[in-house]
């Protein structure tokens, strides 16, 4: 288990056995893979949400190249443990918030696929009338704060938001995904001053998918360990492997349960990984094909937790194809709604606008 900063433990954690970690290649970090126990329904929801993430973001894919969605699409295609082990940890009224490659965010917070799929087509029936498309949906009821397109933008909102939590004193916590490429922006840094200085409920999740657009990290940061990142401040942090969601789960567990509690803020760097170019237009020549396949087939976190309910008899192939066939049926509709939906009516163009 690889932790920076000496201060007050949070509840503790046994380290995991050497077996259960390794070395990330990365000076002496390793990563923390010890994992949460899950009950067989547990499970099969993280499963059939990571699947449901995935088929959303094909399908958003080919959309977009049919010219349904305008504008921007980050898919998240590779990244799905980290936001549905994340999501495990979390309680009614804790809030999320992210950037731009923000679907499979909105989707963990079980906000519903039509609403968003419409919402990328710019229709009436999205989440924000067909007026903010995929970088700019929300939902206070189901706690999701957005989608924000300005890199790091969303870090000191979130902060705000867990500072309301505190405020309010409701017990909420907010979770604020950033990417390795925004935590090289100055106001994550005034952000976690702040959050430790008022010992605010935040819990910082760095998505570390390699990439910030066409530069790599070893390109663009001068330090790589980005968990060691509030060291300066005092917040402790830790580095997990984000392409397990029941090692994302251990340690959203008990990054969640230490800000909860009064400790103050906590930084999760999740290893991952997008498949993806970083938007629909990216072609992605800055790495080799063989580099995203060796990924995808050693390490993509929906095979391995199918072979994991293969393994521990939770679902037979009969079981899983009907999941699948769940799952496929739920995007079928939703990509139907963002097409059968009506586009917004011109005069709302002079509605939700603050002057
Ligand atoms: C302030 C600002 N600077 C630059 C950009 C352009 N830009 C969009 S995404 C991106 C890369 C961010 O990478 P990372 O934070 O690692 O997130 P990822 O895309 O990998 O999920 C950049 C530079 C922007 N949107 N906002």
């Amino acid at each position: 288990m690889a932790k920076s900063a000496p201060k007050a433990e949070p509840a503790k954690r046994a380290a995991a056995p050497a077996s259960e970690t390794r070395s990330s290649g990365n000076a002496a970090a390793e990563i923390s893979t010890a994992r949460a126990p899950a009950t067989k329904d547990e499970l099969i929801r993280y499963y059939r949400t990571m699947l449901l993430i995935r088929r959303f973001e094909e399908r958003a894919g080919q959309l977009y190249g049919m010219g349904l969605i305008g504008g921007f699409c980050h898919l998240y295609i590779g990244q799905e443990a980290v936001v549905v082990g994340m999501q495990a940890a979390l309680k009614p009224g804790d809030s999320v918030i992210t950037a731009y490659r923000d679907h499979g965010h909105m989707l963990a917070c079980d906000m519903d696929a039509g609403g968003v799929m419409a919402e990328l087509t710019g229709r009436k029936g999205g989440y924000s009338k067909g007026k903010g498309g995929s970088m700019h949906m929300f939902s206070v009821e189901k706690g999701f704060y957005g989608g924000h397109g300005i890199v790091g933008a969303q870090v000191p909102l979130g902060t705000g938001i867990a500072f309301a939590h505190k405020y309010k004193d409701d017990g909420g916590v907010c979770l604020i995904y950033f990417g390795e490429g925004a935590a090289n922006q100055g106001q994550v840094y005034e952000s976690f001053n702040m959050a430790e200085l008022w010992r605010l409920p935040a819990v910082y999740v760095v998505e570390n998918n390699q990439y910030g657009m066409g530069t790599s990290a070893k390109r663009a940061s001068a330090s790589t360990e980005f968990f060691k990142r509030g060291s300066a401040y005092g917040i402790p942090g830790e580095r997990v492997d984000g392409m397990d969601v029941l090692a994302v789960k251990a340690a959203a567990l008990e990054a969640v349960e230490f800000a909860r509690s009064g400790n103050g803020p906590y930084i999760l760097e999740a290893l991952t990984y997008r498949y993806r170019g970083h938007s629909m237009s990216d072609p992605a020549k800055y790495r080799t094909k063989e580099e995203v396949e060796e990924i995808r087939k050693k390490r993509d976190p929906i095979d391995r937790l199918r072979e994991e309910l293969i393994e521990k008899r939770v679902l037979d192939d009969a079981k899983l194809k009907d999941l699948d066939r769940e799952v496929r049926d739920i995007v079928v509709r939703a990509a139907e709604f963002s097409q059968q939906s009506p586009e917004p009516d011109p005069a709302e163009l002079y509605t939700d606008v603050l002057a």
